[in-house]
């Protein structure tokens, strides 16, 4: 029997914070969530949806909710409510919900949700599962709507393929955070992700990277062959379930650029000649013929079926990082751009862009493009601009006359480190939440005559050539840092702070999203050089280890001053139940080793980092080869003198720049008095061995056996203890 009535907080935690929130009475008196509550009116999904999700916290389940005439939600349609917006008033007797559109009245209901305990985004109850007889809501007053009529998320599903049940979980994320944009990067040089019946080759050999696949396989992902695509009957579901949620689903195919999946499965759409031309990302032969009309016939064909699929206004073309010079050696590219009396070969990015307007407006679409497309202005001005450099472009598009939503890299790419230890890519910045947060899409923008209204939005964008490994990484390279996205394009620019939105994540938003069942991303405990830890969050912990390993969930908590005289094989990491920091140590603490040594290999290096650079045992020098190694291929370590030491650490890949490591290979050890080498570990996923020698060391040996994800490897200086 359930006898305690649980109080409720005084202010909610919203995120995204409403623009009006007011609590009458100071919060004195309650509406009492039971199972009697009535639910009157409404979308039919909206209140099966906000049924689901109580049913989820309140006892007993059922159909219960038709009950108590003097306590009930109402969900009313005014015509002047703006799109999108809504208002809530929760009064003792009623909760009103006020709002003109299905979509208002979603969000209306993702505001009640937050008003109630983070279980209720729990995806499925366990055994034990605690359900609640009563809950209290203070009474509130909240009027609001988006500031942005965009507010997205892109997720590039090319370089790693995620499942539909992924996806759908995804989209649940978002519609939590009344995002509104998916935008689903579907090809890419690195997979073709999306059925299509006409050319079943784009999805038979187009989705499958692998050693002995038409793709390279990804960073991390081993020897394994993987990858995978979506039915069309997936995305029909997919993009349904998204429409319920108030999410509109564009889909992107990226071209003429960007298209290696799309080369390999149909050969015949590249250029006549063979020049092997590099792009921004190191792939070659990925950049499609414009000149040739059967080009044309099979993007129209293409486009046919995905505008059949995707009820979007918008269709998404690509149009970035195109290696124009492949036109220069192709005749058919050339005698076009005579026709036309073209000069530079980039001309014919608007030619591309003009042909596929016209392709998409047979099937009722407007054309989305990346910024690059702003420059030959041929596609006409109520297409759609996507910028993903900083406002000067956004600011050429709006100049231009071009509607725009920006997805910044500078404050937007999810696919950034959060901090220079964490895992992720740099080249646009470090980007943490409060630099997500910082941003306004408006900010440092002439928006003079009707500028403004040209700024659509903005959208968190995910690239996913670093997300192979380790699992529920792009969980945690999403979030928190989504949720400031969501802040960004939904409260008004004045109400923003970001100390206010940062205590609210931390009161309650890390516990829906931890019953959302998000692997979020939570800081690192501060640890000073004289072992001083400093917990980032009040209701987390920082959990330790004394012998150098990982801490984990069993690891006992710090609760005062730990005293050891090791304090080099402390290790701490913050634990929000199951969700865990990345490792940090006591700064300092560590001595390496540096033996003199000889090091020498069987494989070709560039020029910038040879062989020798290994003997210097400096964390910014390390050897890259030319090519793939290959079986038989080594590295060997020479001591000098015999070392005596705890752990010698073989790391081959390259984390400050992602550079591949070895994936099949393992290290054998001389030590001293043998005549033969020891075989130790093979490399692990971490492209890794450790070993523990138990006697002096003479030499260590890289012995590979097989080839690498890449098309070559780094191989870094040892580590010695
Ligand atoms: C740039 S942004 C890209 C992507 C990469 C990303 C990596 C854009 C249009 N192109 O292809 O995945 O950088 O951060």
């Amino acid at each position: 029997m359930l006898t305690t009535v649980l109080q409720a907080q005084q202010a909610f935690d919203f995120v995204p914070a409403p623009a009006q929130v007011q609590y009458p009475d100071g919060g004195a008196s309650h509406f009492v969530f039971d199972k009697n509550v009535r639910i009157v009116g409404g979308d039919d999904f909206n209140v099966r949806y906000l049924r689901e999700h109580l049913a989820r916290v309140f006892n007993p389940l059922g159909d219960s909710w038709a009950g108590d005439p003097t306590r009930s939600i109402e969900f009313v349609r005014v015509k002047s409510f703006p799109e999108e917006g809504y208002s809530l008033e929760v009064t003792p007797s009623r909760i009103l919900v006020t709002a003109s559109t299905r979509a208002g009245e979603f969000y209306a209901i993702q505001t009640l949700l937050q008003m109630l305990p983070p279980q209720v985004y729990r995806r499925a109850e366990g055994p034990d599962a605690m359900l609640l007889r009563q809950w209290e809501v203070p009474c509130v007053e909240i009027v609001d709507q988006p500031r942005f009529s965009w507010r997205g998320s892109m997720f590039d599903v090319s370089r790693t393929f995620f499942d539909k049940a992924y996806i759908l979980r995804h989209l649940d994320w978002l519609a939590y955070h009344k995002i509104n944009k998916f935008h689903w990067h579907l090809t890419d040089d690195n997979g073709w992700r999306v059925e299509i019946k006409k050319y079943p080759k784009l999805t038979q050999v187009g989705a499958w990277r692998g050693r002995n696949e038409a793709l390279d396989p990804a960073y991390n992902s081993g020897e394994e062959r993987f990858g995978g695509f979506y039915t069309q009957e997936d995305i029909r579901e997919i993009v349904a379930y998204a429409a319920d949620r108030n999410i509109e689903i564009i889909p992107e195919i990226d071209l003429p650029g960007h298209s290696k999946a799309l080369a390999v499965s149909y050969p015949e759409i590249l250029c006549r000649h063979n020049e092997e031309l590099l792009s921004v990302q190191g792939e070659t032969r990925n950049v499609i013929c414009v000149g040739r009309e059967n080009t044309y016939k099979m993007l129209d064909n293409i486009i046919k079926e995905i505008a059949q699929l995707f009820p979007s206004k918008y269709i998404h073309i690509g149009v970035e990082e195109v290696v124009t010079e492949s036109w220069k050696y192709c005749p058919d590219c050339q005698e076009l751009m005579k026709e036309k009396g073209y000069t530079e070969e980039r001309q014919l990015l608007g030619y591309f862009g003009e042909r596929m307007e016209k392709i998409l407006a047979k099937y009722g679409k407007k054309v989305e493009a990346w910024e690059d497309v702003v420059e030959a202005k041929t596609i006409s001005r109520d297409n759609l601009v996507l910028v993903w450099h900083d406002q000067k472009v956004l600011q050429k598009a709006l100049d231009a006359g071009y509607p725009a939503v920006t997805q910044n890299c500078y404050y937007l790419y999810m696919d950034m480190k959060y901090t220079p230890a964490e895992r992720g890519h740099t080249w646009a910045s470090i980007i943490d939440v409060e630099k997500v947060y910082s941003f306004d899409p408006l900010q440092g923008l002439d928006l003079s005559g009707d500028k403004q209204k040209l700024v659509r939005g903005l959208q968190g964008g995910l690239w996913t050539e670093l997300l192979f490994y380790p699992p529920h990484f792009s969980e945690y390279q999403l979030f928190p840092r989504m949720c400031a996205v969501a802040e960004v394009g939904w409260t008004p620019q004045e109400l923003r702070n970001y100390a206010d939105f940062d205590a609210r994540l931390a009161r309650t938003h890390f516990e829906r999203m931890w019953n959302m069942g998000i692997r979020f991303r939570i800081p690192a405990p501060d640890v000073d050089a004289q072992g001083n830890v400093r917990c980032p969050y009040p209701n987390m912990v920082i959990r330790y280890t004394f012998d150098g390993t990982e801490p984990t969930v069993s690891s006992p908590v710090v609760t005062g001053r730990i005293v050891t005289d090791h304090p080099e094989n402390l290790r701490f990491a913050t634990f929000y139940a199951d969700v865990k920091s990345i490792t940090v140590e006591v700064p300092g603490t560590r001595t390496y080793l540096k033996p003199a040594v000889k090091v020498s290999s069987s494989m070709e290096t560039v020029k910038r980092q040879p062989v020798e650079n290994l003997a210097l045992y400096e964390k910014s020098k390390s050897m890259r080869t030319a090519n793939p190694p290959k079986e038989g291929d080594y590295v060997l370590f020479t001591f000098e003198e015999p070392v005596s030491c705890r752990t010698i650490t073989v790391q081959t890949n390259d984390p400050v720049n992602n550079f591949f490591g070895i994936t099949q290979g393992f290290v054998e050890v001389l030590y001293e008095g043998d005549s033969q080498f020891t075989p130790s570990d093979r490399f692990n996923m971490l492209n890794r061995v450790v070993l523990r020698p138990d006697r002096p060391v003479k030499a260590v040996k890289i012995v590979i056996t097989g080839s690498c994800e890449g098309k070559a490897v780094s191989i870094q200086p040892l580590i010695i203890e």
